[in-house]
């Protein structure tokens, strides 16, 4: 897709992720990359961060299926696709993502324990063949991202699930990590100054293989 290339950060709630994006913007900026693109997910479009905002709060007393967080998190993210970052890569830019497929494959297949069955053919549906040319995954333990977000004051409706599901979720993320060969892994639970260099040290590792891409 393009001339642009598409990095992803990945990772439980606390794991860091909006510090990640920052660092990897600055550091993209530094070696001379000219047009930066953030997005977060869900959201990114108006019609995406609506349906962000049914997503994390849905109306009152309704119990939202886990097929339908999986429909309305691919349907938010083919919008923003459409919208944001097919353009940007097209017209050469460099796309930074906060969340991208993995989150579902890990929130609603892992997490929710929804069936490859279901979700991969929506997600063909979604995306075809699209996907991130790098992927960096933040890694650390369920009750320590936990832990963060509760120091940050009140819990959405996912954060307020049981540790047992952020810890099906690390597991498919994990597992997701192992399998692809675009992806980093990044050890989250260290202190922040040590999470941006592995952050950085993971760029400079990355980046003749990027340039490759968008060359
Ligand atoms: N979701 C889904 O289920 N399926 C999907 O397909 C998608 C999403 C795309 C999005 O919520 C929710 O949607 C999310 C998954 C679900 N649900 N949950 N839970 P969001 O975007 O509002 O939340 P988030 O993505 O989980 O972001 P977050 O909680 O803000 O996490 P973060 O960006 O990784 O963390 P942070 O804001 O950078 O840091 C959190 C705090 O920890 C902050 O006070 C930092 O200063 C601190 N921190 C960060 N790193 C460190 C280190 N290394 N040491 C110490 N303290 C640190």
């Amino acid at each position: 897709m393009g001339k642009g290339c598409f990095i992803v950060i990945e990772g439980l709630e606390g794991a860091g992720k909006s510090t990640a994006v920052a660092t990897v913007c600055d550091w993209l900026q530094q070696h001379g990359v000219s047009e930066l693109v953030r997005v977060r997910e869900p959201g990114g479009t108006p019609l995406a961060e609506a349906i962000r905002a049914l997503f994390k709060r849905p109306p009152e007393g309704e119990r939202v299926a886990p097929a339908t967080e999986l429909l309305l998190m691919y349907a938010a993210r083919r919008q923003l696709l459409e919208q944001v970052i097919w353009p940007a890569l097209e017209r050469g830019a460099w796309v930074v993502a906060d969340r991208h497929d993995w989150s579902t494959l890990a929130y609603q297949g892992g997490g929710r324990g929804l069936a490859d069955e279901l979700i991969l053919p929506v997600r063909q549906a979604a995306l075809g063949e699209f996907r991130p040319d790098l992927t960096l995954y933040l890694d650390l333990p369920a009750d320590l991202g936990l832990a963060r977000a509760q120091g940050r004051g009140q819990l959405d409706r996912i954060e307020q699930e049981a540790l047992t599901f952020f810890e099906r979720v690390r597991s498919r993320y994990q597992q997701l990590a192992v399998d692809c060969p675009q992806a980093l892994t990044i050890d989250a639970s260290q202190p922040l100054a040590s999470v941006t260099t592995a952050l950085q040290q993971a760029l400079a590792g990355s980046w003749p293989r990027l340039q490759d891409a968008v060359a």
